[in-house]
């Protein structure tokens, strides 16, 4: 087991994030007997759940002509307009059945601002509304964090990138993780990562 000052974070592992789901990412459930390995070897251990209110701003479904997967401007800054997904309290917003939630200590949810995405699962997109887990693990103890989840190009990428901006040790384990990769999304949340000082292992 890991030391408590140690945690694991593992972002939306939700179905409408798995095959079959409203926004899948290839091979979405295939990082499933991963995570629940390293959710017996972690102390302290977070899921995220991306939650959004029917009619949410990032859903193209919420800008008359938009297509999914364009880019728009918000107030905050360019945001891509998804497919309506993990509406909260949907099948689509539950966890994947096969992920050992039960072992989660803290499901943090996030997205829940009707006119706001929120990628990160420290700060919402606009970069300054917090999610309240740096409170969290602040207290607790916890100094250095391992991500794993989906997307490893939006919500693991940018999770990690505000945990280093936090001073946490950070490591994403690339391959409990899955990319959407829209537009060479990927190599860039890479190079981001790198950037921030976090540590990408396989
Ligand atoms: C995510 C797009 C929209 C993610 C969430 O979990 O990576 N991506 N909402
Ligand atoms: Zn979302």
């Amino acid at each position: 087991m890991r030391p408590a000052t140690e945690a694991l974070i593992v972002i939306d592992l939700q179905n409408d994030f798995c095959p079959g789901g409203a926004l899948a990412v290839t091979g979405g459930d295939g990082i499933i007997p991963r995570v629940n390995a390293l959710l017996q070897d972690f102390a302290v251990r977070v899921l995220t759940q991306d939650w959004h209110p029917k009619g949410h701003r990032s859903f193209a479904a919420s800008h008359p002509g938009a297509a999914p997967f364009s880019v728009t401007d918000m107030p905050y800054g360019p945001q891509v307009l998804w497919p309506t997904h993990c509406v909260q309290g949907t099948h689509g917003a539950a966890f994947h059945a096969g992920l050992n939630a039960d072992a989660a200590q803290l499901v943090l949810r996030k997205g829940f601002h009707p006119g706001i995405d929120s990628y990160s699962a420290f700060y919402e997109n606009d970069r300054t509304t917090p999610t309240g887990l740096d409170g969290y693990l602040r207290s607790r103890g916890v100094t250095s964090v391992t991500l794993a989840g989906l997307a490893t190009d939006f919500c693991v990428a940018w999770s990690a990138v505000d945990a280093a901006r936090h001073g946490y040790d950070v490591t994403v384990l690339e391959g409990a993780t899955r990319a959407i990769d829209l537009n060479g999304s990927l190599a860039t949340a890479r190079r981001l990562m790198r950037d921030a000082g976090v540590k990408v292992e396989h």
